[in-house]
């Protein structure tokens, strides 16, 4: 028989023991999300490190004590928040990339903000509603189907990065939902009606998809 060592009782090899400190420092962690960029970056997209800023132009300025945000429609429950009120309900964050129609992607946003699920809990859907359609302070809509609303990292944000939404990038509030193009995360959040039909906001009107799905690369409504 050879003289192997038995691997319960048996002596630690030099590389087992070398191992098991790596374990214990937690060597070659690097602590980032392995993926590879090919994948993340969806088709015809660029990566920038600033944060441009689009928009109609027209950035409202809109306080705390005269914000509000007005949830109704095809719901059990319409609910207009004040901004102690938004404040109280749970708070979470979300990490996600930026996709904008016009090319730039942005990775790792970090926002805080309460979960579209959250709000969804809040003010129970009835079985009609499909879609949503969004209202903000500056005049801008869109919309987006309910699902999409309600994905896991959709959220209507207040923080990014860990300070208050500036202003220019839709402060008080503004929804982000990552799996769409930007359009669909309106700035300045106002109102969220939920509709049983859809309803084409700014950009949807204007030539831009229904959905805007960054991975089909659904920019523009198709053609016939
Ligand atoms: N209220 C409002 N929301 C808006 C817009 C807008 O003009 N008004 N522009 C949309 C578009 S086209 C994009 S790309 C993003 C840009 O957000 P940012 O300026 O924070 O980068 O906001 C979206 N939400
Ligand atoms: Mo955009």
């Amino acid at each position: 028989m050879a003289d192997e060592t038995d691997p319960v009782s048996g002596e630690a090899t030099k590389l087992t023991r070398t191992k098991q400190l790596w374990a214990e420092e937690g060597r070659f962690l690097t602590g980032r999300i392995a993926r590879p960029e090919a994948d993340r970056l969806p088709p015809g997209q660029h990566l920038v490190r600033n944060w441009p800023v689009l928009d109609l132009g027209l950035q409202p300025e809109v306080s705390h004590e005269r914000w509000r945000l007005k949830v109704f429609g095809a719901v059990e429950k319409p609910t207009t928040w004040d901004w102690p009120g938004f404040r109280a309900l749970p708070q979470r964050q979300s990490m996600s990339d930026i996709h904008c129609v016009t090319t730039w992607s942005r990775y790792d946003n970090r926002w805080n903000g309460v979960s579209t699920r959250d709000l969804i809990a809040a003010v129970r859907p009835r079985p009609e509603a499909r879609f949503v359609a969004l209202a903000s302070y500056d005049g801008y809509t869109t919309n987006l189907p309910l699902e999409d609303f309600a994905a896991e990292d959709a959220i209507v944000a207040h923080s990014w990065e860990g300070r208050p939404l500036t202003a220019e990038h839709g402060g008080p509030v503004r929804l982000v939902v990552p799996h769409l193009y930007f359009w669909k995360s309106a700035k300045w959040l106002r109102e969220i009606a939920f509709m049983h039909d859809d309803q084409p906001g700014f950009w949807e009107i204007r030539g831009y998809h229904e959905r805007g799905d960054p991975w089909r690369e659904q920019r523009y409504l198709d053609e016939p």
